[in-house]
């Protein structure tokens, strides 16, 4: 009776490793995409100026600097503008920095900073 309970216990442990070991795999996982998302949101801004703001439609034409995750070079264009509120805190002339994304296939300023 007393092996059987020592072999209960070995094939207890052995059998619980594994599944703890795949818990933390997962905990690793789930905690690194937060990191991964902020790592996006938190991503190169480009120096940019504002040539152009067209509040009705939401285009913000800027004669931006290379643009390495959209694989632009530096040239002057339009960007929707990801909010509303993009177009009214600037204005033409404007010295900002941004950083552009392609949303659905239309390229976007997602963020804008106005260059200090
Ligand atoms: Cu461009």
């Amino acid at each position: 009776m007393k092996k059987m309970m020592i072999a209960f216990a070995a094939f207890g442990a052995v059998a619980v490793t594994p599944a703890f070991a795949g818990d933390d795999m997962a905990g690793m996982n789930m905690s690194m995409k937060p990191a991964a998302s902020m790592a996006s949101s938190n991503a190169a801004l480009t120096d940019a100026e504002v040539r152009k703001i067209d509040p009705a439609s939401g285009m913000i034409t800027l004669k931006h600097g290379a643009l390495r995750n959209v694989g632009m070079p530096a040239m002057t264009m339009a960007f929707k503008a990801k909010d509303a509120s993009m177009v009214k805190q600037i204005h033409e002339g404007d010295k900002v920095k941004v950083r552009i994304e392609d949303v659905d296939g239309t390229l976007t300023i997602v963020r804008l900073e106005k260059a200090s």
